[in-house]
C-alpha cells in the first residue's frame, strides 16, 4: 500500500491535519489488539474515564524521557510507515519516542486538553476496535463558553476517527487547539456539516443515519518528547552519581 500525506490533508484544518483511512490492514489491528491486551496488568493506569499504558515509560517530573527503545509491536509496522511519509520528519529525533495507549469503553473520554510543551507539537493517533469522534476547542472560546457546570462549549472542529486509520494533528492545531473525547455512549450528529474530514472517511455509510453506538475503542498516540536523557546518565539523572 502507498501513502500520500499531502491527499489526507483535512482541508478545514489549514495543513495542520491529516487523516488516512486503513491505514492498517484488519490482521495489523488485530494483532495490535492482542499485544495491547496481553501485557501485564500493572501496565494499565487506571483512570476514572480511560485507562492508559506508556511505552516505553513515563516522562520524569522535568518532561524528561529516560532512552529506551519501543517494543517492536509499536514499530512494526506503524513508524515504518510514518517514515514513508515523512511524518517526523522535521521533529527533532526525526522519529517517535513515546506511545500512549488509552482505552475507552463506551461512555468513557477524555476533557479537552493540550498535550504541552513536553513534546514536539506533532501527535499521530493510530486508532483501535471501533470508531469515535474527536472534538476540537479553540483555546479561547473554550474558556468563555464554559459555563459554571463545567461544560466546554461547543467543538470548533469534530474529527470522525476510524478504526484502523491514521490522524496526525501538528503545528497550530498543536498548540492553539483543546482536544477531547465526550463521554458519551453514542456519537451522534455526524454528517458532512459537522465532521471536517467527512471526504476522506473510508466508509461513510455506517455514519449517514447520523450517528454511531461507540464500542471499546484504543487509541496508539505517537509523539516525539523533546528531553531524552541516555541511558549512559541515567544514573546522574536520578542522583545516583555526581
Ligand atoms: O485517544 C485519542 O485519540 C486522544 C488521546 C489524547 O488526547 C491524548 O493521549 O492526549
Amino acid at each position: 500500500m502507498s501513502y500520500d500525506l499531502d491527499a489526507a490533508r483535512i482541508a478545514p484544518l489549514s495543513g495542520d491535519a491529516f487523516y488516512i483511512s486503513d491505514f492498517i490492514s484488519e490482521d495489523e489491528e488485530a494483532l495490535l489488539m492482542q499485544k495491547v491486551q496481553s501485557v501485564p496488568l500493572p501496565r494499565w493506569t487506571h483512570l476514572s474515564h480511560r485507562r492508559l499504558q506508556t511505552w516505553p515509560s513515563a516522562l520524569t517530573k522535568s518532561n524528561t524521557l529516560l532512552s529506551s527503545p519501543l517494543p517492536s509491536w509499536l514499530t512494526n509496522p506503524i513508524i515504518h510507515r510514518f517514515k514513508e511519509l515523512g511524518v517526523f520528519a522535521n521533529a527533532p529525533h526525526t522519529t517517535p519516542n513515546h506511545v500512549l495507549v488509552n482505552e475507552y469503553q463506551p461512555g468513557q473520554g477524555i476533557m479537552p486538553h493540550e498535550d504541552g510543551a513536553a513534546y514536539y507539537p506533532l501527535v499521530a493517533t493510530v486508532s483501535l476496535g471501533a470508531p469515535i469522534v474527536l472534538d476540537i476547542y479553540e483555546k479561547d472560546s473554550h474558556q468563555l463558553d464554559a459555563g459554571a457546570d463545567d461544560s466546554h462549549g461547543k467543538p470548533r472542529f469534530r474529527i470522525l476517527q476510524e478504526r484502523r486509520s491514521l490522524l496526525v494533528m501538528r503545528g497550530k492545531l498543536y498548540t492553539d487547539f483543546l482536544h477531547g473525547i465526550a463521554e458519551s455512549t453514542r456519537d451522534e450528529d455526524l454528517g458532512p456539516h459537522s465532521i471536517c474530514n467527512w471526504d476522506l472517511l473510508g466508509e461513510k455509510a455506517p455514519y449517514e443515519g447520523g450517528w454511531v453506538v461507540r464500542e471499546t475503542r484504543t487509541s496508539l498516540t505517537y509523539r516525539d518528547v523533546l528531553k531524552v536523557a541516555k541511558m549512559g546518565n541515567t544514573l546522574k539523572f536520578l542522583g545516583g552519581a555526581k
